[in-house]
């Protein structure tokens, strides 16, 4: 039998579980998580590769309306997600269920030239009526495609493998089988510090953050990795939060996301990190191109 491939695309709005989704899907941790909206900015790919069959994971930015030229940057993103895919996976939240964000994208999506899948994700944590009601909601809206399941506990995960065979295509593998992301090393880690930063911050800082990754340098020996970033920040005020008394979050910071990145690289990691203010860079350009929001 011919080889089969395809590309699917998580769309919902921010927090919904779609970062959390493509990681189990593709079963390693390739894009960042929190518990806060709008932690994804970029497109991720995630791929998923077996004998048979090749899926491609398109994880996308949720959907808000774009407060500056870095919020505009991610809804093109996710925009650009809806265009030549196999399916659309539109994710809900079914514990606080369908809202008029998720009804406005859904209105959206009947416009859609590929078929679309909706889940119902966090299962593990909504009451069958929540579940039930969601339902209603998602096939008020017009589609009638709906699965539940839990991105955190893996439940239903291996039935949406089983369903999204049924829109693959004849096709090549476009990545090679070990691979699971097209997102390069460097960036991932950069991601792992904003991560962090995302967590262990409050309020307005992070969002407000950027994060490059200047130089990784394997040291002669092999045995470790020394890895230069900065945090970008807007404000001097955000600077000195970020650093902390005497430098205890920063050093924080770097201490929990030098364990991901030693996971992730399989070495040891020495990360250097340094703060920088750079006035409004959610609105500049040459900064946004320098992170890789291109
Ligand atoms: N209980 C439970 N929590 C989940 C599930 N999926 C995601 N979460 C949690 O929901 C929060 C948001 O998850 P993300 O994967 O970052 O959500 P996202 O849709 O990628 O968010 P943005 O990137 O901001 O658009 C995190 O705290 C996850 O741990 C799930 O199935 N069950
Ligand atoms: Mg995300």
């Amino acid at each position: 039998m011919a080889y089969k491939s395809g590309f699917f695309s998580l769309i919902g709005c921010p927090n919904v579980g779609k970062s959390t989704l493509i990681n189990a899907l593709v079963g390693q941790k390739i894009s960042i998580v929190t518990d806060r909206a709008q932690t994804t900015r970029n497109r991720i790919t995630g791929v998923v590769t077996r004998d048979e069959y090749q899926m491609i994971f398109l994880d996308t930015p949720g959907m808000t309306v774009p407060k500056n030229r870095l919020g505009e940057y991610m809804q093109k993103t996710a925009d650009d997600c809806l265009m030549d895919v196999e399916a659309i996976l539109f994710l809900v939240d079914a514990r606080k269920g369908v809202m008029d964000r998720d009804k406005q994208i859904l209105s959206r999506l009947k416009k859609a030239r590929c078929p679309v899948v909706v889940l119902l994700n966090k299962c593990d944590i909504s009451t069958k009526l929540q579940l039930d009601e969601a339902r209603q909601a998602v096939e008020a809206a017009g589609f009638d495609n709906i699965h539940p399941i839990s991105a955190f506990t893996g439940k239903g995960l291996q039935e949406l493998e089983e369903l999204l065979q049924n829109y693959l295509v004849e096709g090549p593998q476009y990545f090679p089988p070990d691979m699971v992301t097209d997102q390069p090393e460097r960036l991932i880690c950069a991601e792992m510090i904003r991560e962090k930063a995302l967590e262990l911050l409050k309020d307005e800082v992070p969002h407000g953050i950027g994060v490059s990754m200047d130089k990784m340098q394997l040291r002669e020996d092999k045995q470790l990795m020394d890895c230069y970033a900065t945090i970008l920040c807007e404000r001097e005020s955000h600077k000195g939060i970020i650093i902390g008394k005497g430098g205890a979050m920063l050093k924080k910071i770097g201490s929990e996301a030098r364990k991901d990145m030693e996971w992730l690289l399989g070495m040891r990691v020495n990360l250097q990190l340094w703060v920088k203010i750079k006035d409004d860079w959610r609105n500049r350009q040459s900064v946004l191109n320098e992170l890789g929001y291109e």
